[in-house]
Parts: structure tokens; sequence; C-alpha cells
């Protein structure tokens, strides 16, 4: 979900070369966030002309196919509008018809950049389809530029202001989205408006604004209603093409840009999905929130509402950026991995947005549902990757084989493919992979696909190898991972995982009771996992004060939170280069426990679930031999009352047993993260590892 970066120059004479840098520049600025393909849109030469340019790769190869346009570089424009995007696809793999801008016809009318998912773009296609449109491309955000073109066309002789065109059709979108609309039926005005993903608009004007706000607009009247003559009907429920009647959104003017002179203001606008883009030309931003309409037009930016809310903040206040350009791509944190540690709370929604109808306790993975009567008849599931991956696998299994009743084997692919093990035509694997790239996996992939089984993706990079590779499959929608030690995705392979067994046992009365809990469970997972991060410094202290001197640490679990310990083992050692070892705590007293003594850290996953009784016998054996556990344990834990004066504890909500791993990993995470910082380690690019293991 990645970048997008618009220029808007009001009486600020730009040639179109200069303008194609700006935006290129802009791109350029947002490359850390990860991308696959990028584009943009600007005037052409003609009236009502808009040129698009759109190339997979890098900005550089955008930069690239524009030298070659015959368009010529020095023409001038007074005032102009130009929209750009670097985009992380989710909808349709990386290639120049996917990529943005998208526009609503050939002549270009209408042309958009998005960011996010629209989550009802089925319904809308389908719309308009029958209504004669012809889509082009596999993306979701297509349907917002067509939509633009058909509000525009049912409502042309009403003579429609652009933000009330905005509002009709943004009333239509369900989702996520970042956007900015440019159209050759309203030259050199933009519109911007965001729902679950940032946008801000830096703004430079050549006098100093009045004040340092924008106001927020409300209509005149308390609602939009419907006007059944122009409505049509579309799956999403009631639709609203409809004018505003007796608002006059032209009528105010933008305090903030008035000159006393009368003489209009020049300004220049920098509209961008994080402020990297912006810094370089000006510190004065203004952050939209959700449902925010910004409209810039004669060198004036409006904000608008659809409704007024009780309690909302009436104006949009201009800020001065303080922050340099480095401390604003990480945000506020010191490493993408620990800035990927902390969006997981969003990154979670993410991966289930538009798939979970919580109230009605339904899970839809349009990528799978031609595919689940066949996986419900197959004989054995395999479930096949590598490292972080693998573990996302091991953790899922049991809710995998509770829910479906089918076995489940749990391979990592490299073995998979040494034991060459036997495959058949009615089995399912199932190949789970961030990158999409890895090796192992891929010929483990290839494979089965030779022994004819049915193959299921969940990766992340769509696009990517495996993703076009197998039958079917689900898009994690984690964002992308820079950091090489994988976080965010562990979470979202899990939720995808989890969403894949609820999905395949959805037909089955008996499991009814227990999907909901489960279903209930990942409403709740978001808040919680904000929850854990909350224990960032008491594990900070803990990695700086006790653990960081230690030669080597124990991870106990047992049931679900085996597959913790496993991926909680491999994140301290890939960043802080610390042996450690993920055991199973029924595995103790067969071997490991020779090696307790009061010097070993050892941390045990002790949450309550029905092995509780087990894993607190594995403390019991772990004290008796002087040893001195961390406890991960849920909050207002009983059992551990009289420890928890003796031991350390760190403490996490508790949550459906099979969802639990989602939350004790995160301390771990954590723990690795501050272990390789205090020993000054390179955090997001460990020694000797690749972020995408291409080599077997
Ligand atoms: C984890 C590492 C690594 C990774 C594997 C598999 O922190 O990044 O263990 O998970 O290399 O990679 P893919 O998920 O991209 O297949
Ligand atoms: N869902 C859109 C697509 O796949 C936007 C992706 C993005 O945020 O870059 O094209």
């Amino acid at each position: 979900m990645c970048g997008i970066f618009g220029y808007v120059n009001y009486l600020v004479e730009k040639t179109r070369g200069e303008i194609e840098n700006t935006l290129l520049d802009g791109m350029q600025r947002l490359e850390y966030r990860g991308y696959d393909s990028a584009g943009l849109a600007i005037d052409g030469d003609k009236e009502n002309e808009v040129l698009l340019f759109k190339e997979v790769g890098k900005v550089a190869a955008l930069r690239k196919l524009i030298k070659t346009s015959s368009a010529d570089v020095n023409k001038t424009f007074v005032s102009h509008v130009g929209i750009a995007h670097t985009r992380w696809a989710t909808h349709g793999p990386p290639s120049p018809l996917n990529a943005h801008p998208h526009s609503s016809d050939v002549t270009n009318e209408f042309v958009i950049v998005h960011n996010g998912i629209i989550t009802n773009y089925r319904e809308l296609k389908a719309l308009l389809v029958s209504k004669g449109f012809v889509f082009q491309t596999d993306t979701d955000t297509e349907c917002i530029a067509k939509l633009c073109k058909y509000v525009y066309d049912i409502n042309n002789h009403r003579d429609l202001d652009f933000t009330e065109l905005a509002k009709l059709v943004l009333i239509e979108l369900q989702g996520a989205y970042g956007l900015l609309i440019k159209s050759v039926h309203f030259p050199n005005e933009v519109i911007a408006t965001r729902k679950g993903s940032p946008l801000l608009i830096g703004v430079k004007t050549d006098k100093k604004l009045k004040v340092d706000f924008v106001d927020v607009e409300f209509p005149d009247f308390p609602e939009i209603t419907v006007e059944p003559a122009a409505a049509v009907s579309s799956a999403t429920g009631p639709s609203l093409l409809v004018p505003l009647a007796g608002s006059d959104l032209r009528r105010s003017q933008s305090r903030a840009f008035i000159s006393d002179d009368g003489v209009p203001m020049q300004a220049e606008f920098f509209l961008a999905s994080d402020p990297s883009a912006v810094v370089e030309h000006t510190k004065k931003v203004l952050y939209l929130e959700d449902d925010d309409i910004a409209h810039i037009y004669d060198g004036e930016l409006h904000i608008h509402r659809v409704r007024r809310e009780e309690g909302q903040s009436t104006i949009r206040s201009i800020q001065t950026l303080e922050i340099e350009l480095n401390e604003i791509m990480k945000g506020n944190f010191d490493h993408f991995m620990q800035k990927e540690i902390f969006e997981q709370p969003d990154s979670v929604i993410n991966t289930m947005r538009g798939r979970i109808d919580f109230e009605n306790k339904i899970v839809t993975l349009g990528g799978l549902s031609a595919y689940l009567n066949t996986i419900r008849r197959c004989r054995r599931i395999i479930m096949v990757a590598c490292g972080t991956s693998f573990h996302s696998c091991m953790a899922t299994r049991a809710i995998f084989e509770e829910l479906t009743e089918i076995p489940i084997v749990v391979e990592l692919a490299s073995d998979f493919l040494d034991r060459r093990s036997p495959v058949f035509r009615d089995d399912t694997c199932i190949f789970v992979s961030q990158s999409g790239e890895t090796a192992d996996t891929m010929l483990a992939l290839q494979y089965c696909i030779e022994r004819g089984a049915l193959t299921v993706g969940i990766v992340n990079s769509v696009g990517s190898s495996i993703s076009r590779q197998t039958n079917c499959g689900v898009h994690i929608n984690a964002g992308p991972e820079i950091g090489v030690a994988s976080t965010k995705a562990y979470t979202s392979q899990y939720v995808a995982l989890v969403m894949m067994a609820l999905s395949l046992s959805d037909d089955r009365i008996s499991k009814r009771a227990r999907r909901h809990e489960i279903i209930d469970g990942l409403g709740k997972i978001s808040k919680q996992i904000e929850e854990v991060l909350a224990l960032n410094d008491q594990i900070k202290e803990m990695a700086e004060t006790s653990l960081v001197n230690q030669k080597s640490l124990l991870l106990l679990g047992r049931g679900y939170q085996f597959a913790t310990a496993l991926e909680g083992a491999l994140k301290i050692k890939e960043i802080s280069y610390m042996h450690s070892e993920g055991v199973l705590a029924g595995e103790l007293k067969h071997g490991v426990l020779a090696l307790v003594d009061e010097d070993l850290p050892i941390i045990v996953l002790a949450t309550k679930d029905s092995l509780f009784p087990k894993v607190m016998s594995a403390v019991e054996q772990v004290i008796a031999r002087s040893g001195n556990p961390i406890i991960i344990c849920n909050k207002d834990e009983n059992a551990f009352s009289k420890l928890k004066t003796t031991y350390r504890t760190l403490e996490v909500p508790a949550t459906v047993d099979c969802l639990q791993g989602l939350l004790n990993v995160i301390p771990l995470q954590l723990m690795s993260y501050w272990l390789a910082v205090k020993k000054g380690f390179d955090v997001d690019f460990p020694r000797n590892l690749a972020k995408a293991v291409t080599v077997e």
C-alpha cells in the first residue's frame, strides 16, 4: 500500500520537464516504503489531453520511459495538476497496465491514484460493466476512475462541482483509500481524500498565510438525500447519484489563502502519503483526517465533509514540520523492523479487510472460493515454507486440523525436496511465503505441480512467482516488509491461514460455535496487539540489563505456543546473533533439562489454554533445577501470583487459544530487537542474510 504524490502549481510557471521531475523526485522519496511499479499523469499539449506514463520496477525506469516521450518538456504551464503513484500490488500483478494512475476511459476524462484496497470493487465493477464500461486492468482501483465518469455523466446536466462529484463517488466506496482525482472537466483542480490510508498536503505560497488553519466546510443541510430518479441500484446498498441541492460549495473563500491586495496568491501544493516527499519543498503541512475531502482550485485549499458530526474539529491546522527526512521515512522509529513490529495492529486489519464480516461471522476469501470444495475433499493438506513462514504454518496447523478434520503435514521446503516426499493428485499443497520468491519454496511448488496436486499460495508480494504459479491463494496484504527479520508478515500469514481454516469449515454445523469464537477473537486482536506493544519499555529494560550478556537463551512452549517458541528463537538468532533455541516443553525432560542452571535465561510461554497445567509443570521442573524463568503469561493469572514475586513475567491479554500466538510472539520480536540494538548490530540488514532468498 504504497506511495502517492501530487503536485499542483497555481500561477507559478513551470515547464513540463520541471513538473515531471518534481513528481518523479517525490516518488523517489517514497521508494523506501517498497513498491513494484510506478506511474504518473500530467497534462498533454492539446486541450483536455492527459498523458499517462506507467512502468514496472523502479522510479528510475519510469524516468527513462518518460524521456522517450515526444511531449515537449519545455512547454510551460502557469497552473497545472500532476499526480503520481508507487504501487504495491494488492489486486493484479505488477504490470504497466495495472500500475496507477487509472483512467475512466480512453480519453482519460478522470485519472486517479489510489493507495489501499476497495473491498466492494467486484460489485462496483459489475454495476459499471452493466452500464457499458470496459475494464482494462485487474485492479480494484480502476472501478473508482470509472465510477467518477459514470457519476459525472449521469449528473452532467446538473453542473456538479468537483467536490460534489467526489462525495457521490466516495459514498459508494468500501475499504481503505488514500486517493487523488484529476479530471479534464475540472482543469487545474484536484481532489485528495483518505480513509484508513495516510494523506497530507504541503503548502507553499509566495505570501504568508493569513491563518495557520483551514476551515472544514460542511453541507448546509443535515444529510444527503437520495433522489430516486437519478439513483442507480448497486449491490453495495442504496446509491446516491444525486446533486447536493442547496449547497454552494464555492461560495466561501479559504481564509488562509485570502490576499490583502486582491491579487490572487501564487501557490504550490504537494500531496503525499507521507511527509518524506514534501519536506524538501515546504515544511508547512496539513494532515487530512479520514473522510476529509480536500479540493484544491484557484490556489486555495478547501476541506469538505459529507456530514457534521458531534464533537468534531471544524478546522485542520497547518503545521510546521520540524523533523528531518531520514527521521520521517522511519516515522518515529529508528529501524524498519521496529516500525514493522509497531505496524502490526494495522497490518493484521489489512489482512482481514473486506474478508471477514464480523457481524454475521462470515469469512470470504475471493482467491479461494472457486477451490474450496476441491480442498474440502482432498486427502491431506501439505503446508510448505521456510524460516518464519514455516513457523506460521506450525502455529496454525492445530486449528486447521481441528476445523477441517483433514490431516495436515507441515514441511520445511528444503527437507521436503530432499526426501522427495510422495505427493498425490488428491493432495492440497499450501505454499507460504512473504516474498513469493524463495527458491526452496518455489522448487517445492514445481515438484507438487508436476505431481498434479492442487497448489495454494499464501503470499505477501502480489505478482511474485509463487502467487503466479499456484492455482489459487490469499494475499496477506501486510504491506511491504523491509526489515530482513520478518515480523508483520508472520502475524499476517498467521491470520490468513486461520481465515483459510475458517473458510474451509464454514459448511460444518458442528464447528459453528468454535468458528464464531475465533472470528470474535480476530475482531479484537488488533487492539490486543496494541496492548502487548505497551510492554516495549519493560522488554527493552529486560533485554538491556539481564539478557544482553548471556551466551544463550531457551524458549519453551507447547501446543500452539511451540511455534511461538521457534519463531522467537529465530528472531533472536537472526538479528542479535545470540544462540537461542525454541524447545517443545514436553521434550524438556528428554534431554534439554541438562542445560538448565541458575544462569541460562529460559523464556516460558505459559498463557492459558488446555495445556496450561503441563506448561506449569515445565516451569516447576525449571525452578527445581535453580533455573530462572521469564514467564509470558496472561494478565491476572492467579497460578503465577506467588511466582511473580520471585520471577519475571511479561503479561499479555488473553484471546482464543489458537490466536494467542499472535500476541505472544510480539514480546519476543521486541526482545530480539532490543538485544540487537544494545549490541550495536545492523537490525534491518543482519549479517549473512537476505530479504528474499532466491538461491537453493
Ligand atoms: C525471517 C526471515 C526468513 C524468511 C524465510 C522465508 O525473519 O526473513 O526466515 O521467513 O527466508 O522467506 P519467504 O517468507 O519470503 O518465503
Ligand atoms: N489496491 C490497489 C492496487 O492493487 C492499490 C495498491 C497500493 O496501495 O499501492 O493496485
